[in-house]
Parts: C-alpha cells; structure tokens; sequence
C-alpha cells in the first residue's frame, strides 16, 4: 500500500524521538585512562553539542574543587545542549550542584541489597526519606530533577518500583534505570522499562554497562520499551569496559529512523569527535567500530562485491556517505570474483570482455593462494593482459 492510500489509522506512527545524555564528561572521567584537563573538557563539550547531543552530564562538583569550577565554566558556554550534573543522593552535594549553574541534577542512590548492605547501609524506608529530603531542596530551584537507582537490575523489583513512584509523585523529571554492572539482557531491559513505563507518569533513563557486550542492545531495547533518555559516551569509555557508545547508539536509531537521525544530528562530526577522544585517552578507535572502525564500510567477498556494485542497500544498513564516509570494495583477494575486476578494470578505462576477465581472475586467485595482494597487482595483471592481448592483435 502505497502512503497516499493509506488511512489515518493505518499510517505508521511517527517515530518517537530518542534524547542523548551525553555522559563522556562524567562517566567517561571513570574510564582507566582518562585525564581530561579543563580545556579538553570544554572542547569535548563543544564537539557534542556541535553533533547534536540533547544533554551533557558532567562529574559531580562534590568530587573535586577542579570539577566544580569546570562544571561551571562549562554551564556558563551557552551551550544548546542542556548541561547536567551528576550527584549523590546528599542534600550538600545538592546544594553544591544548584550553585554550579547547571541545568539539570542527576541524583543517584544504590538500591541494590548489596550496595544497601557493603556501601551506603540504608534501608529502602531510608532511601525514601533522603530522597524525598534532596528532591525538595532541588524543587524551589529552576531545574531538571533526575533520580536514579545504582545497579538497579539486582534490586528487588518492588523496592524500586516503589521509590520510583514515590519521586516521580514528588515530581522529579525523569528516574533513571542503571544496569550499573552490566548483568542486564536486552529482555530483562524491555521488561523492566515497559513496567516501569506502566507505574511512572515522568520521563524514563537508561545508563547500560558493557560487561558482557550488551550495551548498545540493551540501549535499543530500552528506548522500544519506552525509555525517553539514553545515556552514551565517546566510544563507550566509562568505568571498566564502559557503556553504550554514542555512536553505537545512534547507528541503532538510524536503522529505525533515517531522515529523523540525519536531521537531528550532525553525524559526519562523529569521527571527529571519537578520533580526539581516542587521543585524549590514549587508545585507538576499535577495528569493529560501529560506524568508524576502519573496515566498517569495506567489502570483500565477490558475491558482496557484485551486489554492492549494483546496488549499495545489498550489504549496506547506513550509508557512509552520511557519515562523511567512503565505502571500499576490495577486490584485490582470492574471494574476488569476475564482475568485481571488471568493476576495476572499468576504473582503469581498460576494455576486457568477460572472458578476459574470467581468465585474470584465474590468476589472481591463484596469487592470492600464495601471498597477500594489494590493488596494485590487481591493477598490473588487469593492465599487463590488456598489453598481451594488443600485442597479439
Ligand atoms: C556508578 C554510577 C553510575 C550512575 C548511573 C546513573 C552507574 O559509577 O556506579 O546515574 O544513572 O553505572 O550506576 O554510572
Ligand atoms: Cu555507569
């Protein structure tokens, strides 16, 4: 059916929006490696904001006197991006956070048995309270309130859903869902957040660990399941092996909503962004990036060659050229097939029929049995036929 013969009931609906938490300045900092001075902080907040983040979470100015006063100086940017900061569940941290001048307050509080009983040693009644306790300091002040639960997928289910509607009735913004410890499957994320999407009338959070390589899944899964806000950093750098990358996340919100994504978000500024970054920390940009690790857009095999030669969408879910990216067709292996040197010989302005081609691909594969090739013999063999078969004319 085509759109125009569509009734109104039966359009697709419009895709919900998903909104960044860019965490890079406050989860990112507890990544192994990371040391960002003040003028790297401001120019990664700059790079964000450039792209398109919703949001910039920054560390908690309670940390140290330096995050403190970069909090403020990058509250004070003018950004787009609305700037948070990120608390314990303390009335002084509060306090401390309001004077920063950002605009929006992360609380967080374990709700964990565990960290209930070996870090902070409050009773779920107790959590209540000092929530309640912070949330009414923040209110008389202009901002965004979110409360989160720590490690929230070995909490009982009840306790957190009954401190949830507790904040949500004391009118907090958004709470938070934190797979702090990454344990969470991207089932056990859709039924927790669609719950939670029944009991809470406020936005809903989701910040996934990658321990067991689920982050970016578990993102996904969230947002289908009703989560508002998504939580991401530069590469997925963070506390252990980190959470969901930003761009991890936003190739998944591509697939489902191409012209929404491209619109929203400046996505060729991500390289960018991962390659200062990766600097910045000291590593490099994974090989199985999604996106911008280096054979992301490389083809190989012949039947992918062929397809992709035809037509792009065969093998390809985001087109590079979105990303200011190239694709590369490597024929220069013995996977290759005919219609891929062709394809090259083309490039070449060099004339062979297919039985020429056939034949050049015989050799090259028999090279290529023998040792790592390049396009350059690709090039030599297609060129260096080419001269025999004129000298036998
Ligand atoms: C931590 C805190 C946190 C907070 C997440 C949130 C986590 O370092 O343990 O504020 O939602 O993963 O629980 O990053
Ligand atoms: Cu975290």
């Amino acid at each position: 059916m085509s759109p125009e013969s569509m009734s109104p009931e039966s359009m697709p609906p419009e895709p919900r929006s998903c909104r960044i938490i860019e965490s890079t300045l406050r989860e990112g900092e507890q990544f192994a490696n990371a040391f960002f001075g003040t003028e790297q902080k401001i120019e990664i907040a700059k790079r964000l904001d450039a792209f398109g983040v919703d949001c910039m979470e920054l560390t908690s100015p309670a940390a140290s006197d330096g995050s403190r006063r970069d909090c403020e100086r990058i509250a004070g940017l003018g950004l787009r991006a609305k700037i948070l900061t990120h608390i314990r569940c303390h009335p002084d941290d509060a306090r401390l956070a309001v004077e920063t001048g950002a605009q929006g307050i992360d609380i967080v509080f374990g709700t964990s048995s565990l960290l209930r009983e070996f870090s902070h040693g409050r009773s779920v009644d107790q959590i209540v309270e000092r929530a309640a306790e912070v949330i009414e300091l923040l209110r008389g002040h202009d901002l965004e309130i979110r409360f989160s639960s720590e490690d929230s997928f070995r909490s009982d289910p009840e306790d957190l859903f009954r401190i949830y509607q507790t904040v949500d009735r004391l009118g907090v913004h958004r709470v938070g869902i934190a797979d702090t410890v990454g344990v969470a499957s991207p089932r056990a994320v859709s039924q927790l957040v669609g719950r939670l999407r029944e009991l809470v009338g406020c936005d809903i959070e989701f910040h996934g660990h990658n321990d067991t390589g689920c982050a970016i899944a578990n993102a996904l899964c969230a947002f289908d399941a009703g989560a508002t806000h998504i939580d991401t950093s530069v590469l997925g750098i963070g506390e252990r092996n980190g959470i969901t990358s930003l761009g991890g996340l936003v190739a998944g919100l591509y697939v489902r909503d191409p012209d929404g994504i491209r619109e929203r978000y400046d996505l060729p500024l991500l390289r960018g962004i991962e390659n200062f970054v990766a600097e910045l920390v000291g590593i490099d940009v994974p090989f199985n990036n999604v996106v911008t690790g280096f054979c992301a857009f490389t083809h190989k095999a012949g039947i992918h060659a062929k397809a992709m030669l035809n037509n792009p969408s065969t093998y390809e879910i985001l087109d590079p050229a979105d990303f200011g990216l190239e694709r590369y067709i490597n024929v220069a292996h013995k996977l290759t097939g005919w219609n891929a040197l062709r394809h090259r010989a083309e490039q070449l302005n060099l004339e062979l029929d297919e039985r020429e081609l056939r034949e050049i691909t015989r050799q090259l594969k028999k090279l290529a049995d023998d040792k790592p090739l390049g396009l350059s013999d690709v090039d030599t063999l297609l060129r260096s036929h080419r001269s025999q078969e004129m000298t036998l004319s």
